[in-house]
């Protein structure tokens, strides 16, 4: 079951269920029109089962425009969560090496914050690569999107874009390497009621493409990711209340080789086998 915010050719943004990956129920119609509320609901799942049976008004899905799914969600990052992120943020940076090593395998994960709702790029809009950068890459994410209560809601795709040279200069330029404008995309559908072992099981990949060319091309497991879905979402919510739910990146798996930085108009198409695609092109910021 996936749900997306998508907007009509005329009118307002709506809250929507998808039908056979062709077509969207509109869930306004049943007075839904947030996905914040829809989240609190108990037995999300069944309730879409419910909702899909009844006679909704549809739109084609090629005929509405996808919008990011989020409303007032503030979005977080875990990082250095597959060995390959660990592994490249090591050879990226002498001076910070030790504290990827050490993160990795400590009890505390690695937890940042990433984006306000309202600076989230949707499906088809444009990412960022920041102007004083020199070696950007995207990093495709699976989004575990929660409730207020601390509760997976559903999974959803991001893409948490990075500037690799500021990173590995010095960890205290973290926050200007991860936080800019366009830095962060999420969408286009939500799925509903996948366990964590059955998210395990889902292929995450990204497709690069500069000039109509595959640029680059990647593609890992879901399974690597080292921690429990629980424990992610724990160090999240300890200490701190998130009244609207929040979006919690989970690490990228899929890094490209040291020489390969973005360029403005590539096209970074992220593909996760129980969600879909999202897709961006790239402009300088
Ligand atoms: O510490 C750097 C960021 C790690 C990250 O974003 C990732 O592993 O995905
Ligand atoms: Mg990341």
């Amino acid at each position: 079951m996936k749900l997306c915010r998508f907007q009509p050719a005329s009118g307002r943004p709506r809250v929507g269920l998808v039908k056979n990956d062709t077509t969207v129920l509109d869930l306004s119609a049943e007075g839904i029109d947030r996905l914040t509320s829809l989240f609190e609901f108990e037995g999300l799942a069944a309730q879409l089962g419910s909702l899909a049976s009844q006679k909704l008004p549809e739109f084609a899905l090629a005929d509405v425009k996808l919008l990011a799914p989020v409303e007032q969600q503030e979005v977080w990052a875990v990082g250095v969560t597959y060995l390959r992120s660990k592994k490249a943020r090591m050879e990226e940076s002498d001076f910070s090496a030790t504290a990827y090593d050490k993160v990795y395998d400590a009890p505390r994960p690695e937890l940042f914050f990433k984006s306000m709702p309202e600076k989230v790029v949707g499906p088809g809009e444009a990412v960022g690569i920041r102007k004083d950068a020199t070696w950007n890459v995207p990093e495709p994410e699976l989004a575990f999107v929660l409730n207020s209560r601390g509760h997976i809601v559903g999974y959803t795709i991001g893409n948490d874009m990075s500037s690799r040279d500021i990173e590995g200069e010095n960890l205290l330029y973290l926050p200007q390497a991860k936080i800019y404008d366009r830095a962060c995309a999420l969408g286009p559908f939500v799925t509903v009621g996948a366990t964590e072992a059955e998210v395990r099981n889902w292929k995450i990949g990204v497709e690069i493409q500069r000039a109509g060319n595959a640029a680059f091309a990647g593609e890992t497991s879901i399974g690597q990711i080292k921690r429990t879905f629980a424990e992610l979402v724990e160090y999240l919510f300890r200490s701190q209340k998130f009244p609207h739910g929040a979006v919690l990146l989970t690490g990228t798996g899929i890094v490209p080789p040291d020489g390969f930085t973005l360029a403005a108009n590539d096209v970074v198409k992220i593909n996760i086998s129980g969600i879909g695609q999202l897709e961006n092109p790239v402009a300088v910021v």
